[in-house]
């Protein structure tokens, strides 16, 4: 037993020089103080219209538009229009970073940030990084993460795991109404303008996107991300983004205290999660019935949400999340060291697992699409 220790003391010559093989997940070696996280601010944004087709401006644009507070509150139909009105995106197509790296060509000579900042950053999609906050108490759903390095830059890529697309696959009709709905919420409550009102009578149609470019920073890890904005509040005290901006969220209703305590641990984390990582300072919630109407909305500061958890033993913190996903992003620039757009490493998690890591070359898993490796070369 001793000797076994010793030998352990002699290691860590070997462990310097070689990146860790795995990465733990256990909430108790997160804890500690929250790491620093700079507040995002927004590059700049592009949209994608009815044929998923890319454009370098705001038009997908909507304006938070809720109902007014007086009188009987909102009746939404969260049903109307399924599926006769319903154009869903068509998810065989892996968009992985394209529309992104798009932007990214388009405005590379105008990063702030001064030379060589892009070289020394991380590239992904908000909600990629949403998956990593979580990940310490995600006890369902595994995930997999491609990884390239190409001229200095880390780019980060979900890949869909085989259980995710048997799932996707198999979904019920009844959980296809249900994503039907969370968009037919946003209809309900956003108008195409400014000044003018909702308008539930046209199509859903989710190939439709506003996205917002932003930089942060996560410890000492330069963060450019995007992630898909639902609207931006006309009336909000800053109309500045991204704290203008509202995220639309739809719920159970709920009637008994234990289904709350359930929706502030499970729900209410991944919500943070999402809208804290973008800076969106407030999720407006809409609670459905077993008939599909929303009658009842509440807003949830992002800010406050942790207070729902703070005393109770079984709920999230936001430092074990934060800490998480720091220690990824050092586990995988260590791992990543290879500067080359072709090869990957594929980080693989699946609950109650540590983080694994496997190297690809080339198809299927690379995932930096040869007209933007070309003209990053030029
Ligand atoms: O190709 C894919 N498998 C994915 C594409 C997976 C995840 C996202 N995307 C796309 C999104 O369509 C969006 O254009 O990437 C872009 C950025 O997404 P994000 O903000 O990084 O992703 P996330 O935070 O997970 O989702 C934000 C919103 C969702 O809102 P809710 O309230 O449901 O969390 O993006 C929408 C959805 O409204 N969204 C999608 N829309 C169409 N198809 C999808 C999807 N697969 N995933 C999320
Ligand atoms: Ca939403």
């Amino acid at each position: 037993k001793r000797r076994a220790q010793e030998a352990d003391v002699a290691e860590p010559r070997n462990k310097l020089a070689r990146p860790a093989l795995s990465l733990p997940t256990d909430p108790a070696l997160y804890s500690g103080p929250f790491p620093f996280y700079r507040r995002p601010s927004e590059l700049g944004c592009f949209s994608l219209d009815a044929q998923r087709q890319y454009h370098g401006d705001a038009h997908a644009l909507r304006y938070y538009s809720p109902p007014p507070t007086y009188g009987q509150g909102p009746k939404f139909d969260l049903r109307d229009g399924y599926p006769d009105r319903y154009q869903p995106r068509d998810e065989e197509v892996r968009e992985g970073l394209d529309h992104l790296l798009r932007w990214l060509l388009d405005h590379r000579g105008q990063l702030e940030g001064g030379p060589g900042w892009l070289a020394g950053a991380i590239v992904t999609w908000r909600g990629h990084l949403t998956k990593l906050l979580t990940t310490p108490y995600e006890q369902q759903e595994g995930w997999q993460l491609a990884a390239s390095r190409f001229q200095g830059t880390l780019y980060l890529s979900e890949v869909e795991t085989p259980a995710a697309r048997a799932q996707r696959l198999a979904r019920s009709p009844l959980l296809r109404e249900l994503m039907y709905m969370g968009y037919k919420f946003e209809q309900y409550m956003c108008a195409d303008k400014p000044e003018s009102s909702p308008d539930p009578s046209g199509d859903v149609n989710t190939n439709v996107a506003f996205c917002s470019v932003l930089r942060s920073r996560l410890g000492n890890h330069p963060l450019l991300f995007s992630g898909e904005v639902d609207c931006t509040d006309p009336q909000a005290p800053s109309t500045q983004p991204p704290t203008c901006y509202v995220e639309l969220k739809t719920a159970k209703e709920m009637h008994r205290p234990g289904h709350w305590r359930s929706f502030y641990r499970h729900k209410l984390l991944k919500w943070w999660a999402q809208s804290f990582l973008l800076g969106v300072p407030n999720v407006v919630a809409g609670f459905r019935n077993p008939e599909g109407f929303v009658c009842s909305l509440k807003t949830f500061p992002t800010m406050e949400m942790f207070e729902y958890v703070r005393n109770d033993r079984d709920g999230w913190n936001p430092s074990v999340c934060m800490n998480f996903c720091a220690a990824f992003l050092s586990f995988a620039q260590n791992t990543v060291v290879q500067d080359d757009p072709r090869l990957v490493h594929l980080f693989s998690w699946e609950p109650g697992s540590p983080v694994t890591v496997s190297k690809h070359q080339d198809a299927p898993y690379a995932f930096l699409p040869t007209w933007y490796v070309e003209a990053m070369t030029q």
